[in-house]
């Protein structure tokens, strides 16, 4: 008796097994080309937006700039040169307003860089 429950028991699995791999096989595509999708360029933020633009509204407000001009005053040579473009050592408004709001990538982000260390 035992036995006659055990391969009823086997069938019954076996149903929802086989509509798991059908359902597995329909699916499978489906998920691949959704990582494929992610493979391509991408718009992200700066790296200098990711960081300061801390309201994420896509503009550097006033105490926005401060704090890019706090960093960049502690830290002259750090990653804001680049942004001083007439060397004078201060971020003018003009310069914050020259960095770029986002970047493109060709790959998807997957470690954060951090430049300041
Ligand atoms: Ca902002
Ligand atoms: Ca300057």
């Amino acid at each position: 008796m035992s036995k006659q429950v055990k391969g009823k028991t086997t069938m019954k699995k076996l149903i929802p097994l086989v509509t798991g791999v059908c359902l597995l096989i329909m699916l499978a595509p489906v998920a691949l080309a959704k990582g494929k999708k992610n493979a391509g360029p991408t718009t992200v933020p700066s790296d200098c937006y990711a960081k300061y633009d801390k309201n994420y509204n896509g503009t550097l407000d006033a105490d926005e700039k401060e704090a890019i001009r706090k960093d960049y005053a502690a830290e002259k040579d750090g990653a804001l040169k680049s942004y001083d473009k007439d060397n004078d050592g201060k971020l003018s408004d003009e310069e914050i307003a020259a960095i770029p709001a986002t970047k493109t990538v060709d790959a998807p982000v997957k470690k954060k860089k951090k430049k300041n260390q």
